[in-house]
């Protein structure tokens, strides 16, 4: 008879089953601290500001699950109303009253969305909204930016950010050319080069796909004019504005990047914060285009889990404290304090660096700046980020461990935590100068 699972796993290490039993052993890549080197940390469990390792080492965590926990780890209003639900069941596979909640919030919250699906993830919510805006236009083509991650369904995988710009993947193997030929690729922020493409060829496209703050290639803003050029240019060409708010929405700005940028794009793809911290990904926009999705129209989608109990119940406490209480701007003022504290610490080091913050999202590069693009991005230090990572880490503090990811606060970052991160920046630049 086979070992039991004791005796095989004496004297291994959780890492090492692990990488036994699952590939690489992560159940995501950007997990796997590959392009920063070290060892993963095994999570025993997330408080506040914090995650607890198996270890019992505290880290104060600016990944918050790669953005969804912007109430921090173990928010009571979101624990209560999973605890309340936990008792009548986790899933029925019949319409309930949380989903019809949580969408009449998105459309309330959202100013682009007037109807939308919840789906399970942020993959499967912008897969649908490609497949919706090409059956609305008729059109195949679409266009995305260099750096931009809008999930690893097979037309958005050409130079996507993320963890295919984290790992260096190129255009990842077992996609198809055919699959691809109708994804254009531009650079972030070039918006003469979006005209011109659409001047040559626009009536093709069926839309544009771009996160209206780029969070997958580190943290590049739009540049004045980008966004509202981009309305402008699928306006006059026929094609849909998707804008990819997984990462912005409810991260940015209460009513996301659309409300910030007052620009407003025909679908929107939301997930992450909206799940509150359960797997929730949707897809909404004008209620012409989201009719034509199956049962309404003849667009399928579908989910055996879209629209869950639970993570209907998470995601409608997340967002019912966020919609009371408009952390956002308080937010922004705590990271541009930690930002700009960071770069004081890198610059008295003589250490090249430049930062950003958007509401709740922030993101530094060892770059003298400025960093618009995914190129620029590319010729940032990306080896010095990964010293810096290991030496924060070893100090108690988890950056997302890529250069190319944004990092994160919630309501539960406070002083104390802003003093830990300054005071360990300072002794890890003295390492990395
Ligand atoms: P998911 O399928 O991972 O739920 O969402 C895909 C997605 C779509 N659009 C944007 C703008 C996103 O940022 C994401 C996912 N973000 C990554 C982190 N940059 C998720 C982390 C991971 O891949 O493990």
């Amino acid at each position: 008879m086979r070992g039991t699972s004791a005796d095989r796993d004496i004297g291994r290490s959780l890492w090492e089953r692990a990488q036994a039993v699952i590939p690489g052993g992560v159940n995501s890549p950007v997990r796997s601290f590959r392009s920063v080197g070290g060892t993963p940390f095994f999570v025993e469990r997330g408080e506040g500001a914090y995650l607890v390792d198996t270890e019992g080492h505290r880290y104060v965590d600016f990944v918050l699950s790669w953005g969804p926990l912007v109430l921090g780890h173990s928010h009571p209003a979101v624990i209560d109303a999973l605890e309340a639900q936990l008792s009548r069941g986790t899933s029925y596979g019949a319409p309930t009253t949380a989903e019809v909640e949580l969408a009449e919030r998105l459309v309330r919250l959202v100013a682009g969305v007037e109807m939308v699906r919840l789906v399970n993830s942020g993959t499967e919510a912008t897969m649908s909204a490609l497949r919706v805006a090409r059956a609305f236009t008729g059109r195949s083509r679409f266009l995305k930016f260099a750096g931009c991650y809008h999930g690893h369904a097979d037309s958005f995988l050409v130079s996507a950010g993320s963890g295919v710009a984290t790992l260096g993947l190129p255009n990842s193997p077992g996609v198809p050319h055919e699959v691809v030929r109708d994804t254009a690729l531009l650079s972030f922020n070039d918006l003469d080069a979006s005209r011109d493409l659409f001047a040559r060829q626009g009536d093709e496209f069926a839309a544009i796909f771009v996160e209206p703050v780029m969070g997958n290639a580190g943290l590049i803003l739009p540049e004045p004019g980008f966004l509202d050029g981009l309305r402008e240019i699928t306006e006059r060409h026929g094609a849909l504005l998707v804008f990819d708010e997984v990462m912005t929405g409810f991260r940015v700005d209460l009513g996301g990047a659309q409300g910030r940028y007052g620009v407003i794009p025909d679908l929107t793809v939301m997930g992450k914060v909206i799940g509150g911290g359960l797997p929730v990904g949707a897809f909404g926009g004008r209620k012409e285009i989201m009719e034509c999705v199956a049962p309404a129209g003849p667009v399928y989608q579908a989910g055996t889990l879209s629209g869950n109990p639970l993570a209907t119940a998470a995601g409608n406490a997340q967002l019912a404290w966020l919609e009371e209480y408009d952390p956002f701007e308080r937010l922004e003022k705590y990271g541009s304090r930690l930002v700009n504290g960071l770069l004081d610490v890198l610059s008295a080091s003589g250490i090249p660096a430049c930062g950003r913050v958007v509401g709740s999202m922030w993101g530094i590069f060892f770059h003298p700046g400025p960093v618009q693009s995914l190129e620029d991005a590319e010729n940032s230090d990306t080896s010095r980020f990964g010293l810096f990572h290991r030496e924060m880490l070893k100090r108690g503090v988890f950056l997302a461990p890529s250069a190319f990811e944004a990092s994160f606060l919630s309501i539960r970052h406070g002083e104390r935590e802003l003093e830990l991160t300054l005071k360990a920046a300072r002794e890890a630049a003295k390492i990395i100068q």
